[in-house]
């Protein structure tokens, strides 16, 4: 029972859609109520009901520290007492820009903004800008936030020009998007050779972390580069959520890959509204006020957020990215060895410590069309066992969960205990068969 929560989401239907300020926060993914929440510490969430919670989602991937850490409240506390933001340059951006920058090479220049989508589409107008091209090629189950441009689905046929997938967006708006499925290089080739010189960019998540969590496969990522070194496109790595969280120098880093332009967000916000985009610096030069592709931003490399990325980033270090991919692969392996062990066909796949559960039969799983086919009522099922357990998973199958440096054995140890018993209840409700 959670009396308030459930007082607060009518009451938060009179006034905000559907009651949240994010679809995805919503449950509908999962079913049922979302749950309300009014504190966090380390790996824990405290429920407005003061039901503690197990926290997976970590604010969807900024939290690599735990929530409310000492060092990073500390550092906002001092921060906010010489005022929130002066909507002009301070010592601090440069600071960033110079940690960015030297963990990620590849940036020579960087400009925050205020969220993920706001560095996508950035990118995306930079890229276009320097090319003088229209069309963008982005991949099937992959999400950069909700541009217009972005906010679509596969049309008919195998390699096909896009449709909108939201209300809202015209036919006009996303007739220069090309889609293509995730991992497929072949597809994104023969799209080169359909319409290479007019492709500005493609855009990718190096892990997928929105169709749950998809690696690449191998090759895949540098084929990438290579078709758009060959065309002379833009390669935009989207690592709003790799950035920092697989690595101190992102997935770029991890695959060895170098992109044109990077996104960042998330991690680099410590939990405060963040993004960044960032690359070469003759690509970069073309943004205002040095050249002819405007952006803007009134709260763009606020004090008090990078207060928050900085102190956060600063925390980490190889060794504890070590220890998160450890810690993670406790968790995967002991669940995996307990799903199949009650008898459910239960796949994970793992990039340091962000992560992805699967209901599916499926051992090799690269696409979203793959995805797609995995047993969403299963996961329904053990999302709803794991959080009357206590323990809170992001409330969709087609998300990523994350592990944070406040996990510790014990956290991972009660997880997995708890597991045993949901898989098993699993089996007595019949939920077998994928
Ligand atoms: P925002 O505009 O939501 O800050 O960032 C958009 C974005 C861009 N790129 C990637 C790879 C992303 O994952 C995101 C946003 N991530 C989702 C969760 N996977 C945000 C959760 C939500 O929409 O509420």
């Amino acid at each position: 029972m959670r009396p308030y929560s459930t007082e607060l989401l009518a009451r938060a239907q009179t006034v905000i859609p559907g009651g949240v300020n994010s679809p995805v926060r919503n449950f509908k993914g999962v079913g049922g109520d979302p749950i309300f929440f009014k504190q966090g510490y380390g790996p824990y969430l405290i429920s407005v009901d003061n039901q503690k919670y197990l926290d997976y989602v970590g604010s969807w991937g900024p939290l690599i520290l735990g929530h409310a850490h000492p060092k990073v409240i500390k550092a906002i506390q001092e921060a906010v007492s010489y005022g929130l933001g002066f909507g002009a340059t301070t010592p601090i951006e440069v600071e960033m820009a110079e940690l960015i920058t030297h963990h990620m090479p590849s940036i020579e220049r960087i400009r925050m903004v205020n969220s993920g989508t706001e560095a996508t589409q950035s990118a995306i107008r930079l890229a276009r800008g320097v090319t003088g091209r229209n069309k963008i090629l982005k991949f099937e189950g992959c999400y950069h936030g909700h541009a217009d441009c972005l906010l679509v689905k596969a049309g008919s046929g195998l390699l096909t020009f896009a449709i909108p997938n939201s209300a809202g967006v015209p036919e006009a708006f996303t007739n220069h998007t090309l889609i293509a499925p995730f991992n497929d290089l072949q597809a994104v080739e023969s799209l080169f050779v359909d319409f290479g010189e007019d492709i500005a960019a493609i855009i990718v998540e190096p892990v997928a972390g929105n169709m749950n969590c998809v690696p690449p496969q191998p090759e895949f990522l540098s084929g990438l580069r290579k078709l758009c070194t060959q065309y002379g496109s833009v390669f935009i790595l989207d690592e709003v959520i790799t950035g920092f969280r697989v690595g101190l120098g992102g997935a770029q880093e991890l695959y060895g890959v170098t992109p044109d332009l990077t996104c960042l967000g998330k991690i680099i916000g410590g939990g405060l509204p963040v993004g960044a985009f960032g690359g070469k610096k003759e690509i970069m030069d073309y943004l205002a006020p040095n050249g002819p592709v405007y952006q803007a931003g009134t709260l763009s490399g606020n004090p008090i957020t990078l207060t928050a990325g900085l102190a956060t980033l600063k925390e980490l270090t190889p060794e504890l990215y070590n220890t998160l991919a450890k810690t993670t692969k406790t968790l995967m392996t002991g669940l995996k060895e307990r799903a199949e062990s009650a008898g459910l066909s239960f796949q994970t796949h793992q990039v340091g410590s962000m992560f992805g559960l699967f209901f599916s039969e499926e051992k090799q799983i690269v696409n979203y069309t793959q995805v797609a086919r995995s047993d969403v009522p299963h996961f329904q099922a053990f999302f709803h066992g794991m959080l009357k357990q206590g323990i809170y998973f992001a409330p969709s199958a087609f998300e990523s969960g994350f592990v944070s440096l406040a996990h510790t054995t014990a956290e991972i140890d009660y997880t997995l205990q708890a597991s045993e018993k949901v898989f098993a209840w699993m089996i007595e409700h019949s939920l077998t068969v994928c």
